[in-house]
């Protein structure tokens, strides 16, 4: 509402400020700039060193840009592919970086060395075969090349050999608002039947227990990955569109609701060498450096400070999916194979998960007696 507001008055006081030029401009009649509708050489001089000057300020603008805020960039990428999608991107901003600063040099430039003088006509021509074929065919064969690269990397990526297949790993990842879970395949490599109607209590993945290739399937809520082994992401969502996102995988995919998604990618670099790497070692001293900053004025006003931040690789929503899409996340550790073994070998099976919740639970009669005490306390207390 106070947006709103604001919002308001800035249209309000855009309106005054042009109601009072053009009373000034009308006090002005039959002055010097009767004409003023009409540009003479002075307002066409102050307009081509204006776009002249803009050129300068875009540049200048854009070195400064790279200076200031070139660290946010994601650095060494955590996927064998990684490099490849890193590589396009490249190629790609190189591309438009040229083509960006020769196309504005040239418009402002030429809007400058050209501006209205008294008597100067410009040149008029229909049409110009030789120019129309330069700048049709250029660009042509560049927007080819990117588009076959990109196609290419992308089919390199996506695509996952037979032989791959036997080596991976699988693992479901299921979306929800606002929040991940992932089920682990299991000895067998397949993850057991699912479907949205069967959530019921433990069973928050709907997962068909009747399935014998469910039983050996493990849930989790921290994403786990070996390093150098293909893992081979399925993609399911419970309520509405999501996306997958691992940033520093350079992975992104699609959760569809009624379908599953696939990605497919190799982790190249442990979390622990990660945190190590010379990028994510400054980015880390930037965050912490303003979380101290913050702590200070936190315990200041009686609050207590904030806690040091460590890097951890993200699985993100990348779809803006409802009120808390923005905290959407889970995290991912890439272990070396032996800790991942380790730690995925903890993990109870769905089996083991239902026994337990089916096995009877020791009796506990004190409780139950207080509770019900409290009732008729209550009860004889309405009925008063
Ligand atoms: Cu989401």
């Amino acid at each position: 509402m106070t947006s709103f507001f604001v919002f308001i008055v800035i249209v309000l006081i855009g309106i005054a400020v042009w109601q009072l030029t053009r009373i000034f401009d009308l006090t002005q009649i039959g002055g010097v700039s009767a004409q003023s509708e009409i540009a003479n050489d002075n307002d066409n001089s102050v307009n081509g060193y204006l776009m002249f000057g803009f050129l300068g300020f875009i540049y200048i603008f854009t070195i400064y840009s790279l200076y200031a805020w070139g660290d946010f960039v994601l650095g060494t990428p955590g996927s064998e592919h990684g490099k490849e999608v890193d590589n396009l991107m490249n190629i790609s901003m190189a591309i438009i970086f040229f083509v960006q600063t020769v196309t504005q040099f040239l418009l402002h430039y030429f809007s400058f060395k050209y501006r209205g003088k008294e008597g100067r006509k410009a040149l008029y021509f229909a049409d110009n075969n030789k120019l129309e074929a330069v700048w049709t065919i250029i660009p042509v064969i560049v927007l080819a090349g990117l588009v076959m690269y990109g196609l290419y990397t992308w089919n390199t990526i996506m695509f996952v050999t037979e032989e791959e297949k036997q080596d991976a790993i699988v693992i479901e990842l299921y979306a929800k608002q606002f929040g991940w879970e992932a089920r682990y395949a299991g000895e067998d490599k397949t993850l057991g039947k699912a479907n949205v109607r069967l959530i019921e209590g433990i069973n928050t993945l709907g997962v068909d227990l009747d399935d014998p290739a469910a039983l050996d399937d493990k849930v989790v809520t921290e994403l786990h990955l070996p390093k150098g082994k293909k893992v081979i992401f399925k993609i399911r969502s419970q309520d509405v569109l999501h996306s997958a996102y691992m940033p520093h995988f350079r992975a992104q995919m699609n959760c569809v609701p009624g379908m599953i998604t696939q990605f497919a990618f190799t982790p190249s670099v442990t979390t622990a060498d990660m945190r190590n790497d010379e990028a994510i070692v400054k980015k880390v001293a930037k965050i912490n450096d303003i979380r101290s900053k913050k702590s200070k004025a936190l315990v200041a006003s009686g609050q207590s400070a904030l806690d040091p931040y460590t890097f951890d690789y993200l699985l993100l929503c990348n779809k803006i999916c409802g009120a808390s899409h923005y905290n959407m996340q889970m995290k991912i550790v890439v272990d070396t194979p032996a800790d991942f073994k380790a730690w995925l070998a903890e993990k109870p099976t769905l089996e083991q998960q239902r026994n337990d919740a089916n096995a009877p639970e020791a009796p506990a009669p004190a409780i139950t007696n207080e509770v019900v005490v409290d009732t008729t306390v209550v009860l004889a207390q309405i009925i008063k």
